[in-house]
């Protein structure tokens, strides 16, 4: 009997801390970040360093608020768009056609808050003249990764607000560059960049088949297909096409593409003569609807000079391009604000993590990635600034040619290598889907392929030498020395 006892005694005390541990609510660490301006060193010490003083003071009060606002409102908003991805209803239950895609209610609020915060606006109203752009850039960068893959969308729309303003704002378009760039939500329109067809996403100007054939009132009907179109609940588009002759035939190559406008429903709603084919299954930007589209004599306004298609959507993707890089620059530093957090609470081998060297090393060479990044994109954008309001010169609008697919190549590469090496720096955590760092992850890596490839955005840089005739980088080369 007495051995018997021993035994069980020596079985309960194996199982008490087991035991004890199911009775613990808590196994591992939650990085906590706080308002991630407030907690943004290099952000805040750039714009001490380079804003004017009084520009400073609103612009530090304004963010200082917006970022409590992203973490309260948007976070949770962002991760609600994450667990309910749109979803797409083809037919109703008596076989009507519907082509619906269903987004849900969070990713319509965050489209409100962009609007009331002014994330395209503010480019627009230019307050603080040049330094606005610069203002704008700063807001999406701390938005971006909170906000479910609204950061998409608002990158086509500033992309487009840019063309419409770039032609003059011509009249027929005065009411849609208002709606782009309005604070109301209840008039806000984001705007879609309809470029992709079946046979070329880089090779634009021979893979585009879609054909525009001009109506007696001046309007054109499009027909074609469009093999991926982001965001594809956008209120109105951008798009290429060829305008077909009296005997309906078009001209090839890159000088037969023409820029269009359209209104992608109508104001009862319904689609303007286009069928959505539909969704893909990516592996990231799951939150945004990204669709195959018929248009079946979708009525378009022609808004470039015909044949110069090419040449007016180069504003669109210069732009687009420089929020892919605000998305990078915004991805890495929300992984390694995590990264940094986690490893002063983490304990591995006796000591927290942020007390080893080499977990220090690793973290201190993806900073030093980061802020690299980060100062690249402050200049880009203090460029766009200056060029926008006519004070940048000869030889910053040069560099700016250059450094804007630089910037996007570069980074968008470094944003990849950079979210993964911070997800690894988790361990086993990092790879669970639930504590949002795959979601990261995932996202991060498409920066790298739309809004141009890093092969397709190098043969841009040779593009912006061969039209300077070498100037940009002479521009850049004096710039750097
Ligand atoms: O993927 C898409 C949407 C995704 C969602 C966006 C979210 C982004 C950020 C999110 C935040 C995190 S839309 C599809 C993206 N597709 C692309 O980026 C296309 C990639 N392919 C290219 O970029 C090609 O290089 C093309 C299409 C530009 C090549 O066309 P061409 O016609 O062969 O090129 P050309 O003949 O060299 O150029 C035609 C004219 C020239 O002007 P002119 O005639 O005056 O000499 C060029 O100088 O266009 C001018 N041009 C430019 N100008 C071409 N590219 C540029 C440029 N980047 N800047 C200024």
């Amino acid at each position: 009997a007495g051995q018997g006892r021993q035994e069980e005694q020596a079985r309960e005390e194996q199982e008490m801390p087991l035991a004890r541990r199911d009775a613990e609510t808590l196994c591992h660490e939650e990085p906590q970040t706080g308002n991630p301006y407030l907690e943004d060193a290099l952000l805040r010490s750039y714009l001490r360093t380079h804003l004017p003083p009084q520009v400073l003071e609103e612009v530090h009060q304004e963010l200082e608020r917006f970022g409590n606002r992203l973490l309260s409102q948007v976070k949770p908003l962002g991760w609600e768009c994450e667990l309910n991805p749109p979803v797409f209803r083809q037919y109703d239950a008596w076989g009507q056609r519907q082509d619906q895609i269903i987004t849900c209610s969070a990713w319509r609020r965050i489209k409100g808050i962009a609007a009331e915060e002014g994330l395209i606006a503010e480019a627009y109203e230019r307050r603080f003249s040049s330094w606005s752009r610069l203002h704008q850039a700063v807001k999406l960068y701390l938005f971006s990764s909170f906000s479910g893959g609204f950061n998409c969308p608002l990158a086509m729309t500033d992309g487009a607000a840019k063309v419409i303003e770039s032609l003059g704002v011509p009249g027929s378009l005065k009411s849609a560059f208002e709606h782009l760039t309005t604070r109301d939500p209840e008039k806000f329109w984001t705007s879609g960049q309809w470029m992709t067809e079946r046979r070329g996403g880089s090779d634009v100007a021979s893979g585009t088949e879609t054909v525009a054939s001009k109506q007696p009132d001046g309007t054109y009907l499009l027909h074609g297909f469009k093999w991926f179109t982001s965001a594809a609940d956008s209120d109105v588009a951008l798009t290429l096409a060829r305008i077909a002759d009296a005997e309906g035939q078009v001209k090839q190559g890159s000088s037969g593409l023409s820029l269009f406008f359209l209104r992608v429903r109508d104001e009862a709603g319904r689609l303007n003569n286009i069928q959505v084919q539909r969704l893909k299954d990516k592996l990231g930007t799951r939150q945004m609807a990204t669709a195959e589209l018929w248009l079946h004599g979708a009525k378009a306004e022609l808004v470039s000079a015909e044949g110069r298609g090419v040449a007016s959507i180069s504003s669109m993707l210069n732009i687009s391009r420089i929020h892919n890089v605000i998305g990078a620059v915004a991805s890495m530093r929300r992984m390694l604000s995590l990264s940094r957090e986690y490893a002063s609470r983490r304990v591995a081998f006796g000591k927290l993590l942020k007390d080893h060297p080499l977990h220090m090393q690793t973290i201190a060479r993806m900073e030093v990635q980061t802020r690299g990044a980060f100062l690249l994109l402050l200049e880009v954008v203090r460029l766009l600034g200056l060029a926008e309001t006519n004070k940048a010169s000869e030889q910053e609008q040069l560099l700016l040619r250059l450094l804007v697919p630089v910037a996007k190549l570069y980074t968008g590469k470094q944003a990849s290598a950079v979210a993964i090496e911070a997800m690894e720096s988790f361990g086993g955590q990092g790879y669970m889907e639930d504590t949002g760092l795959p979601v990261i992850v995932r996202d991060t890596l498409v920066l790298s392929i739309w809004e141009g490839t890093t092969n397709v955005l190098s043969l841009d840089v040779l593009r912006s030498l061969t039209k300077s005739q070498g100037q940009v980088m002479a521009a850049t080369f004096s710039t750097v020395q």
